[in-house]
Protein backbone atom coordinates (compact mmCIF):
# COMPACT_ATOMS: atom_id res chain seq x y z
CA UNK A 1 0.00 0.00 0.00
CA UNK A 2 1.23 3.60 -1.00
CA UNK A 3 -0.49 5.92 1.17
CA UNK A 4 0.05 10.26 0.49
CA UNK A 5 -0.35 12.04 3.93
CA UNK A 6 -0.45 15.74 2.94
CA UNK A 7 0.25 17.80 5.31
CA UNK A 8 2.37 15.28 6.60
CA UNK A 9 5.45 18.08 8.21
CA UNK A 10 2.23 19.78 10.07
CA UNK A 11 1.26 18.96 14.07
CA UNK A 12 -1.64 16.29 13.42
CA UNK A 13 -0.53 15.01 10.09
CA UNK A 14 3.36 14.46 11.52
CA UNK A 15 2.26 12.20 14.18
CA UNK A 16 0.26 10.38 11.55
CA UNK A 17 3.27 9.75 9.65
CA UNK A 18 4.63 8.05 12.90
CA UNK A 19 2.18 5.97 13.66
CA UNK A 20 1.58 4.49 10.35
CA UNK A 21 5.41 3.50 10.00
CA UNK A 22 5.18 2.50 13.10
CA UNK A 23 1.81 -0.04 12.88
CA UNK A 24 1.85 -0.81 9.39
CA UNK A 25 5.06 -2.22 8.28
CA UNK A 26 3.99 -3.28 4.94
CA UNK A 27 3.11 0.44 4.14
CA UNK A 28 5.04 3.73 2.19
CA UNK A 29 4.07 6.62 3.33
CA UNK A 30 4.42 9.45 1.05
CA UNK A 31 4.65 12.89 2.53
CA UNK A 32 3.36 15.68 0.11
CA UNK A 33 3.57 19.19 2.53
CA UNK A 34 4.60 22.71 0.40
CA UNK A 35 6.19 23.25 4.37
CA UNK A 36 4.11 26.95 5.05
CA UNK A 37 4.78 28.61 8.78
CA UNK A 38 3.22 25.74 10.64
CA UNK A 39 4.64 22.92 8.49
CA UNK A 40 8.41 22.03 10.15
CA UNK A 41 10.88 19.09 9.09
CA UNK A 42 11.96 18.73 12.29
CA UNK A 43 8.77 16.98 13.11
CA UNK A 44 9.53 14.34 10.90
CA UNK A 45 13.34 14.37 11.49
CA UNK A 46 14.87 11.19 11.16
CA UNK A 47 12.37 9.43 8.62
CA UNK A 48 14.09 10.07 5.84
CA UNK A 49 16.55 7.28 6.61
CA UNK A 50 13.52 5.09 6.36
CA UNK A 51 13.00 3.36 3.10
CA UNK A 52 9.17 3.36 3.33
CA UNK A 53 9.60 6.93 3.59
CA UNK A 54 9.64 9.45 0.61
CA UNK A 55 8.93 13.36 1.31
CA UNK A 56 7.81 15.42 -1.44
CA UNK A 57 8.00 19.21 -1.15
CA UNK A 58 4.85 20.77 -3.44
CA UNK A 59 1.20 22.33 -2.87
CA UNK A 60 -2.08 21.03 -3.11
CA UNK A 61 -3.52 23.61 -5.08
CA UNK A 62 -1.23 23.33 -8.22
CA UNK A 63 -2.81 20.53 -10.10
CA UNK A 64 1.15 18.91 -11.67
CA UNK A 65 2.20 18.96 -8.00
CA UNK A 66 -0.34 17.34 -7.19
CA UNK A 67 -0.50 14.86 -9.91
CA UNK A 68 3.10 14.11 -8.75
CA UNK A 69 2.21 13.26 -5.60
CA UNK A 70 -0.78 10.81 -6.15
CA UNK A 71 1.28 9.04 -9.06
CA UNK A 72 1.17 5.16 -7.75
CA UNK A 73 -0.88 5.61 -4.44
CA UNK A 74 -3.52 3.49 -3.02
CA UNK A 75 -4.79 5.75 -0.57
CA UNK A 76 -4.85 9.74 0.59
CA UNK A 77 -5.21 11.17 3.87
CA UNK A 78 -5.56 15.09 3.31
CA UNK A 79 -5.08 17.05 6.01
CA UNK A 80 -2.95 19.64 4.69
CA UNK A 81 -4.19 23.08 5.43
CA UNK A 82 -4.28 26.84 6.88
CA UNK A 83 -5.84 25.43 10.35
CA UNK A 84 -6.06 29.01 12.66
CA UNK A 85 -9.27 30.56 13.11
CA UNK A 86 -7.77 33.84 14.11
CA UNK A 87 -5.68 34.07 10.93
CA UNK A 88 -8.84 33.52 9.13
CA UNK A 89 -10.17 36.35 10.75
CA UNK A 90 -7.14 38.18 9.64
CA UNK A 91 -7.38 37.72 6.09
CA UNK A 92 -9.03 34.54 4.30
CA UNK A 93 -7.54 34.29 1.26
CA UNK A 94 -4.82 31.46 1.54
CA UNK A 95 -8.13 29.42 3.52
CA UNK A 96 -9.48 29.80 -0.26
CA UNK A 97 -6.59 28.62 -1.50
CA UNK A 98 -5.43 25.99 -0.06
CA UNK A 99 -8.79 24.79 2.09
CA UNK A 100 -11.04 24.96 -0.85
CA UNK A 101 -8.92 25.21 -4.38
CA UNK A 102 -6.47 22.40 -2.92
CA UNK A 103 -9.13 20.10 -1.75
CA UNK A 104 -10.47 20.37 -5.11
CA UNK A 105 -7.08 19.96 -6.88
CA UNK A 106 -6.75 16.48 -4.92
CA UNK A 107 -10.30 15.55 -5.37
CA UNK A 108 -9.34 15.67 -9.02
CA UNK A 109 -6.02 14.07 -9.07
CA UNK A 110 -7.86 11.33 -7.40
CA UNK A 111 -10.48 10.83 -9.96
CA UNK A 112 -7.74 10.17 -12.22
CA UNK A 113 -5.78 7.74 -9.92
CA UNK A 114 -6.72 4.61 -9.09
CA UNK A 115 -7.26 4.90 -5.24
CA UNK A 116 -9.15 2.44 -2.85
CA UNK A 117 -9.62 5.64 -0.11
CA UNK A 118 -9.21 9.63 -0.06
CA UNK A 119 -9.86 10.35 3.82
CA UNK A 120 -10.44 14.06 4.05
CA UNK A 121 -9.43 15.07 7.71
CA UNK A 122 -11.92 18.00 8.41
CA UNK A 123 -13.30 19.36 12.39
CA UNK A 124 -15.94 19.65 14.33
CA UNK A 125 -16.12 23.89 13.54
CA UNK A 126 -18.11 22.89 10.40
CA UNK A 127 -21.39 22.72 12.60
CA UNK A 128 -21.01 26.05 14.31
CA UNK A 129 -21.40 26.26 17.45
CA UNK A 130 -23.37 25.07 20.72
CA UNK A 131 -25.56 26.70 23.85
CA UNK A 132 -24.85 24.81 27.01
CA UNK A 133 -26.54 21.66 25.79
CA UNK A 134 -26.69 19.25 23.10
CA UNK A 135 -23.86 17.44 20.86
CA UNK A 136 -23.00 17.42 17.46
CA UNK A 137 -23.44 14.22 15.73
CA UNK A 138 -22.80 13.34 11.53
CA UNK A 139 -25.79 14.39 10.53
CA UNK A 140 -25.80 17.86 12.24
CA UNK A 141 -26.82 20.33 9.58
CA UNK A 142 -23.58 22.14 8.57
CA UNK A 143 -23.22 25.92 9.96
CA UNK A 144 -19.32 27.11 9.83
CA UNK A 145 -19.46 30.74 11.44
CA UNK A 146 -15.40 31.58 11.35
CA UNK A 147 -13.90 31.88 7.62
CA UNK A 148 -11.85 28.64 8.73
CA UNK A 149 -14.61 26.85 9.59
CA UNK A 150 -16.19 27.82 5.77
CA UNK A 151 -13.16 26.58 4.29
CA UNK A 152 -13.49 23.31 5.73
CA UNK A 153 -17.14 22.80 5.49
CA UNK A 154 -16.66 23.84 1.54
CA UNK A 155 -13.92 21.38 1.34
CA UNK A 156 -15.85 18.94 2.83
CA UNK A 157 -18.95 19.34 0.23
CA UNK A 158 -16.77 18.99 -2.74
CA UNK A 159 -15.18 15.87 -1.35
CA UNK A 160 -19.31 14.72 -1.06
CA UNK A 161 -19.35 15.84 -4.37
CA UNK A 162 -16.98 14.23 -5.73
CA UNK A 163 -18.08 10.91 -4.20
CA UNK A 164 -21.62 11.15 -5.36
CA UNK A 165 -20.41 12.40 -9.17
CA UNK A 166 -17.39 10.70 -9.71
CA UNK A 167 -17.05 7.54 -7.11
CA UNK A 168 -13.73 8.84 -5.56
CA UNK A 169 -13.93 7.07 -2.60
CA UNK A 170 -14.01 10.03 -0.18
CA UNK A 171 -14.51 8.81 3.84
CA UNK A 172 -14.99 12.58 5.85
CA UNK A 173 -13.26 12.36 10.03
CA UNK A 174 -14.19 15.69 11.61
CA UNK A 175 -11.96 15.50 15.07
CA UNK A 176 -12.37 17.96 17.77
CA UNK A 177 -9.96 20.76 19.67
CA UNK A 178 -6.23 18.49 19.04
CA UNK A 179 -3.79 19.46 21.77
CA UNK A 180 -0.36 17.45 21.98
CA UNK A 181 3.70 17.67 21.10
CA UNK A 182 4.78 19.72 18.13
CA UNK A 183 1.84 21.90 17.94
CA UNK A 184 2.29 25.55 16.69
CA UNK A 185 2.08 28.19 19.43
CA UNK A 186 -0.66 30.34 17.66
CA UNK A 187 -3.32 27.50 18.91
CA UNK A 188 -3.88 28.60 22.42
CA UNK A 189 -2.87 25.39 24.53
CA UNK A 190 0.72 25.88 23.17
CA UNK A 191 0.34 29.26 23.31
CA UNK A 192 -0.50 29.25 27.01
CA UNK A 193 2.23 26.94 27.67
CA UNK A 194 5.17 28.75 26.11
CA UNK A 195 4.13 32.18 27.41
CA UNK A 196 3.95 30.73 30.62
CA UNK A 197 7.41 28.98 30.71
CA UNK A 198 8.59 32.61 29.27
CA UNK A 199 7.03 34.33 32.10
CA UNK A 200 5.03 36.20 29.52
CA UNK A 201 0.83 37.35 29.79
CA UNK A 202 -1.05 35.24 28.50
CA UNK A 203 -3.95 36.19 26.69
CA UNK A 204 -7.75 34.92 27.30
CA UNK A 205 -10.70 36.28 24.97
CA UNK A 206 -13.20 37.86 26.49
CA UNK A 207 -14.13 36.23 29.65
CA UNK A 208 -12.80 32.36 28.95
CA UNK A 209 -16.07 31.02 29.65
CA UNK A 210 -15.76 29.60 25.74
CA UNK A 211 -15.60 25.76 26.00
CA UNK A 212 -13.63 23.47 23.67
CA UNK A 213 -13.99 19.48 23.67
CA UNK A 214 -9.97 18.31 23.91
CA UNK A 215 -8.50 15.36 22.27
CA UNK A 216 -5.03 14.25 22.42
CA UNK A 217 -3.46 14.26 18.36
CA UNK A 218 -2.63 10.40 18.97
CA UNK A 219 -6.32 9.54 19.79
CA UNK A 220 -7.43 11.46 16.98
CA UNK A 221 -4.52 9.87 14.25
CA UNK A 222 -5.66 6.62 15.60
CA UNK A 223 -9.13 7.61 14.72
CA UNK A 224 -8.20 7.99 10.80
CA UNK A 225 -6.23 5.32 10.67
CA UNK A 226 -9.40 2.98 11.60
CA UNK A 227 -11.96 5.23 9.06
CA UNK A 228 -8.89 4.73 6.32
CA UNK A 229 -9.43 1.00 7.11
CA UNK A 230 -12.90 0.13 8.46
CA UNK A 231 -15.25 3.44 7.28
CA UNK A 232 -17.73 3.01 4.43
CA UNK A 233 -17.07 5.50 1.72
CA UNK A 234 -19.49 8.15 1.46
CA UNK A 235 -19.88 8.26 5.42
CA UNK A 236 -18.68 10.80 7.83
CA UNK A 237 -16.84 9.97 11.36
CA UNK A 238 -16.72 12.40 14.09
CA UNK A 239 -13.76 11.80 16.74
CA UNK A 240 -14.00 13.72 19.72
CA UNK A 241 -12.30 13.83 22.70
CA UNK A 242 -13.78 12.66 26.60
CA UNK A 243 -13.29 16.22 28.20
CA UNK A 244 -15.13 19.81 27.57
CA UNK A 245 -13.68 22.55 29.64
CA UNK A 246 -14.15 25.97 29.78
CA UNK A 247 -11.26 28.27 28.27
CA UNK A 248 -10.22 29.75 31.56
CA UNK A 249 -10.42 26.69 34.03
CA UNK A 250 -7.83 24.86 31.38
CA UNK A 251 -5.72 28.17 31.66
CA UNK A 252 -5.32 27.60 35.33
CA UNK A 253 -4.32 24.13 34.77
CA UNK A 254 -1.94 24.81 32.05
CA UNK A 255 -0.24 27.66 34.81
CA UNK A 256 -0.29 25.50 37.50
CA UNK A 257 1.61 22.46 35.18
CA UNK A 258 4.19 25.06 33.95
CA UNK A 259 4.95 26.27 37.25
CA UNK A 260 2.86 29.95 36.35
CA UNK A 261 0.90 31.61 38.68
CA UNK A 262 -2.66 32.94 37.25
CA UNK A 263 -1.12 36.66 37.11
CA UNK A 264 -0.06 35.73 33.81
CA UNK A 265 -3.77 35.48 32.74
CA UNK A 266 -4.73 39.42 30.47
CA UNK A 267 -8.44 39.15 29.60
CA UNK A 268 -8.81 40.60 26.35
CA UNK A 269 -11.15 41.93 23.39
CA UNK A 270 -13.14 38.46 22.35
CA UNK A 271 -12.28 36.87 19.14
CA UNK A 272 -14.87 38.14 16.63
CA UNK A 273 -18.06 35.46 15.61
CA UNK A 274 -16.66 33.43 18.96
CA UNK A 275 -18.03 29.93 18.40
CA UNK A 276 -19.15 29.31 22.12
CA UNK A 277 -19.15 25.75 22.59
CA UNK A 278 -18.14 22.32 20.86
CA UNK A 279 -19.00 19.09 22.06
CA UNK A 280 -19.18 16.20 19.67
CA UNK A 281 -20.84 12.63 19.93
CA UNK A 282 -19.00 10.28 18.71
CA UNK A 283 -20.79 7.03 19.28
CA UNK A 284 -21.16 5.90 15.68
CA UNK A 285 -17.42 5.89 15.66
CA UNK A 286 -17.27 3.55 18.92
CA UNK A 287 -19.60 1.66 17.43
CA UNK A 288 -18.81 0.75 14.10
CA UNK A 289 -14.92 1.89 13.81
CA UNK A 290 -14.47 0.30 17.63
CA UNK A 291 -12.31 3.43 18.30
CA UNK A 292 -12.29 4.99 21.54
CA UNK A 293 -10.14 7.61 22.96
CA UNK A 294 -7.67 6.51 25.67
CA UNK A 295 -5.80 9.65 26.81
CA UNK A 296 -6.99 10.78 29.72
CA UNK A 297 -6.83 15.18 29.25
CA UNK A 298 -5.23 15.35 32.90
CA UNK A 299 -2.14 12.75 32.05
CA UNK A 300 -1.95 14.32 28.29
CA UNK A 301 -1.36 18.06 29.28
CA UNK A 302 1.38 16.70 31.65
CA UNK A 303 2.89 15.00 29.23
CA UNK A 304 2.17 17.98 26.59
CA UNK A 305 3.79 20.67 28.92
CA UNK A 306 6.71 18.49 29.73
CA UNK A 307 7.15 18.02 25.98
CA UNK A 308 7.65 21.69 25.06
CA UNK A 309 9.38 22.30 28.48
CA UNK A 310 11.96 19.74 26.90
CA UNK A 311 12.18 20.85 23.37
CA UNK A 312 13.22 25.19 23.57
CA UNK A 313 14.81 24.65 20.47
CA UNK A 314 11.78 23.99 18.30
CA UNK A 315 9.66 26.36 20.04
CA UNK A 316 12.27 29.21 19.56
CA UNK A 317 11.97 28.43 15.95
CA UNK A 318 8.67 28.37 16.05
CA UNK A 319 8.06 31.57 17.55
CA UNK A 320 10.92 33.33 15.26
CA UNK A 321 10.05 34.51 11.77
CA UNK A 322 6.66 35.13 10.81
CA UNK A 323 5.45 34.29 13.92
CA UNK A 324 6.43 37.21 15.70
CA UNK A 325 4.47 39.67 13.13
CA UNK A 326 2.00 37.60 13.28
CA UNK A 327 1.56 38.18 17.23
CA UNK A 328 2.19 41.72 17.16
CA UNK A 329 -0.63 41.93 14.53
CA UNK A 330 -3.21 39.49 16.51
CA UNK A 331 -2.02 41.03 20.41
CA UNK A 332 -0.25 44.08 20.37
CA UNK A 333 -3.52 46.11 21.30
CA UNK A 334 -5.18 43.37 23.24
CA UNK A 335 -2.41 43.13 25.44
CA UNK A 336 -2.28 46.47 26.51
CA UNK A 337 -2.39 46.89 30.29
CA UNK A 338 -5.57 48.99 30.16
CA UNK A 339 -7.36 46.40 28.78
CA UNK A 340 -10.77 45.75 30.26
CA UNK A 341 -12.69 42.82 30.72
CA UNK A 342 -14.73 42.38 27.24
CA UNK A 343 -18.27 40.71 27.24
CA UNK A 344 -18.29 37.03 25.90
CA UNK A 345 -19.81 37.28 22.43
CA UNK A 346 -21.92 34.84 22.95
CA UNK A 347 -23.54 33.53 18.97
CA UNK A 348 -27.20 32.03 19.25
CA UNK A 349 -28.14 28.92 17.24
CA UNK A 350 -30.05 31.21 14.95
CA UNK A 351 -28.98 31.34 11.44
CA UNK A 352 -28.07 33.69 9.47
P1 LIG B 1 -0.97 22.54 11.00
O1 LIG B 1 -1.20 23.98 10.67
O2 LIG B 1 -0.10 22.20 12.16
O3 LIG B 1 -0.37 21.78 9.73
C1 LIG B 1 -0.81 22.04 8.43
C2 LIG B 1 0.21 21.44 7.46
O4 LIG B 1 -0.28 21.63 6.12
C3 LIG B 1 1.60 22.10 7.53
O5 LIG B 1 2.61 21.12 7.53
C4 LIG B 1 1.65 22.95 6.27
O6 LIG B 1 2.97 23.12 5.76
C5 LIG B 1 0.79 22.13 5.32
N1 LIG B 1 0.20 22.96 4.25
C6 LIG B 1 -0.44 24.14 4.38
N2 LIG B 1 -0.82 24.61 3.18
C7 LIG B 1 -0.41 23.69 2.25
C8 LIG B 1 -0.52 23.59 0.84
N3 LIG B 1 -1.10 24.56 0.11
N4 LIG B 1 -0.02 22.49 0.24
C9 LIG B 1 0.59 21.51 0.95
N5 LIG B 1 0.74 21.57 2.30
C10 LIG B 1 0.24 22.65 2.94
O7 LIG B 1 -2.44 21.93 11.17
P2 LIG B 1 -2.97 20.75 12.11
O8 LIG B 1 -3.47 21.33 13.37
O9 LIG B 1 -1.99 19.63 12.12
O10 LIG B 1 -4.25 20.31 11.27
C11 LIG B 1 -4.17 19.32 10.26
C12 LIG B 1 -5.56 19.06 9.70
O11 LIG B 1 -6.44 18.63 10.72
C13 LIG B 1 -6.20 20.30 9.07
O12 LIG B 1 -6.89 19.88 7.91
C14 LIG B 1 -7.19 20.76 10.13
O13 LIG B 1 -8.28 21.44 9.55
C15 LIG B 1 -7.61 19.44 10.75
N6 LIG B 1 -8.06 19.52 12.14
C16 LIG B 1 -7.28 20.14 13.08
C17 LIG B 1 -7.71 20.19 14.40
C18 LIG B 1 -6.89 20.87 15.47
O14 LIG B 1 -7.37 21.02 16.60
N7 LIG B 1 -5.65 21.25 15.22
C19 LIG B 1 -8.94 19.62 14.76
C20 LIG B 1 -9.72 19.00 13.77
C21 LIG B 1 -9.26 18.96 12.46
O1 LIG C 1 -4.95 33.60 22.46
C1 LIG C 1 -5.98 32.89 22.52
N1 LIG C 1 -6.86 33.12 23.53
C2 LIG C 1 -8.04 32.44 23.67
O2 LIG C 1 -8.80 32.68 24.60
C3 LIG C 1 -6.29 31.86 21.57
C4 LIG C 1 -5.36 31.56 20.42
C5 LIG C 1 -7.47 31.17 21.72
N2 LIG C 1 -8.34 31.46 22.72
C6 LIG C 1 -9.60 30.69 22.82
C7 LIG C 1 -10.41 30.62 21.56
C8 LIG C 1 -11.10 29.28 21.66
O3 LIG C 1 -12.28 29.39 22.44
O4 LIG C 1 -9.23 29.35 23.10
C9 LIG C 1 -10.10 28.42 22.42
C10 LIG C 1 -9.26 27.53 21.52
O5 LIG C 1 -8.72 28.35 20.49
P1 LIG C 1 -7.79 27.75 19.32
O6 LIG C 1 -6.67 27.00 19.94
O7 LIG C 1 -7.47 28.87 18.39
O8 LIG C 1 -8.74 26.66 18.67
P2 LIG C 1 -10.18 26.77 17.97
O9 LIG C 1 -10.45 28.12 17.47
O10 LIG C 1 -11.18 26.18 18.92
O11 LIG C 1 -9.96 25.80 16.70
C11 LIG C 1 -9.20 24.58 16.82
O12 LIG C 1 -10.01 23.45 16.87
C12 LIG C 1 -10.60 23.02 15.68
C13 LIG C 1 -8.14 24.43 15.72
O13 LIG C 1 -7.36 25.60 15.64
C14 LIG C 1 -8.74 24.09 14.41
O14 LIG C 1 -7.74 23.82 13.44
C15 LIG C 1 -9.61 22.89 14.56
O15 LIG C 1 -10.26 22.61 13.36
Amino acid sequence: MQIVVTGGAGFIGSQLVHLLLETRPEWQIVNFDALTYSGNLENVAGLEANSRYRFLRGDVADPEAAAQALAGADAVIHLAAESHVDRSIQDAGDFIRTNVTGTQTLLDAARRGRLSRFVQVSTDEVYGSLGNEGRFSETSPLAPNSPYAASKAAADLLARAAFHTHGVPVIITRASNNYGPRQFPEKLIPLVISNALAGEPVPLYGRGENVRNWIHAADHCRGILVALERGTPGEIYNFGGDDELDNLSLVKRLLRLAGAGEELIRYVADRLGHDFRYSLDSSRARRELGWRPEIALDAGLTATVDWYRQHPAWLRRARGGDFQSYYARQYEVRLQPAAAPAATHRPTEKSC
